[in-house]
């Protein structure tokens, strides 16, 4: 890894030109998609030395919740934002409850780790990079599909697309913060293509930034339960509902650290979240050979 995007060296902020693979390439080198970072931002920078990252070679796919629980979330949304095109990140609930927060539409809580984004002399550059990242991102020749949490059986590729863009769009909204006094909630429970206004943008945000659990139906269970103990028995991870829409798609997700690998026997279905802000690991998986690299978490100071 280069030695100037080491924190002490101050990453700036404002870079105005995007990094690019180098003219004399045709393509990128290595693509690593890592899971939710969460503040853990010199745990990070162990990963990409680990794996030797380059930013003018090298692409980063993060799953989003770049933000809360870790130490260090002001320099990871700086570091990421700087990549300009060498990094993709999907908005996750954490980056979500960042943005809500500075909308004056989130109790923050004793754990929250976000007040030095919220204090930041470029809060406001940071948090307008931040809204404008997607909910999906689609990579057709490498084959891979990224989101934070999952997606309900209804939806294929085309259709979860079309519906990250209904929110990315009032996201990217000048009137955005409205959108904040409505998100909390876990209802409507099941997608209807007749769902209009809060609600049809609700359910989008609670399947790509919170769903772990739903019904065969594609009721969303995001208490984990569904309600009562027959419906219990029918909820089933989102990756696991028989025929699924978007089973044919190569999925990187994360959201769910306690997921084990173990747990995870579908194809196609790659879970890299594992825990980093709770001294678990960080897991990047290179996608042009699918192998993984792991990293334990310190939460202490690089190097
Ligand atoms: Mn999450």
């Amino acid at each position: 890894m280069r030695t100037s995007y080491a924190p002490s060296d101050g990453m700036d902020a404002h870079v105005e030109s995007p990094l690019s693979p180098d003219e004399d390439m045709d393509e990128w080198r290595s693509t690593y998609a890592i899971g939710d970072a969460q503040g853990c931002f010199d745990d990070l920078l162990r990963l990409l030395d680990k794996v030797d990252f380059d930013p003018h070679t090298d692409r980063l796919w993060f799953t989003g919740d770049l933000v809360n629980r870790g130490p260090n979330s002001l320099e990871i949304l700086r570091f990421v934002r700087g990549l300009g095109n060498s990094a993709v990140t999907v908005l996750g609930n954490h980056d979500l409850y960042l943005l809500a927060a500075a909308a004056g539409s989130a109790e923050t809580k004793k754990k929250d780790s976000i007040a030095d984004v919220l204090n930041a002399p470029d809060c406001e550059d940071l948090l307008f990079w931040l809204r404008h990242q997607p909910l999906i991102h689609h990579d057709e020749q490498l084959g891979y599909t990224m989101v934070h949490a999952g997606l309900p059986p209804q939806w294929d590729l085309e259709a979860a697309q079309a519906r990250a863009r209904e929110l990315e769009t009032v996201l990217q909204n000048p009137n955005y913060e409205e959108f904040f006094k409505h998100m909390h909630g876990d209802k409507p429970r099941r997608w209807r293509d007749d769902l209009e206004g809060w609600e049809r943008l609700r359910f989008i945000a609670n399947c790509f930034t919170q769903l772990r659990y739903c019904d065969r139906d594609g009721r969303l269970a995001l208490d984990g339960k569904g309600a009562g103990r027959s419906a219990r028995k029918r909820v089933m991870p989102w990756f696991e509902v028989p025929d699924r829409a978007s089973a044919g798609l190569a999925i990187l997700f994360g959201h769910w650290a306690a997921l084990s690998q173990r747990d995870i026997r579908t194809p196609g279905v790659y879970h890299l979240d594992t825990g980093c802000a709770d001294r678990g690991d960080f897991t990047a998986l290179r996608l042009e050979d699918r192998r993984y690299f792991r990293k334990r978490c310190r939460n202490e100071a690089y190097p």
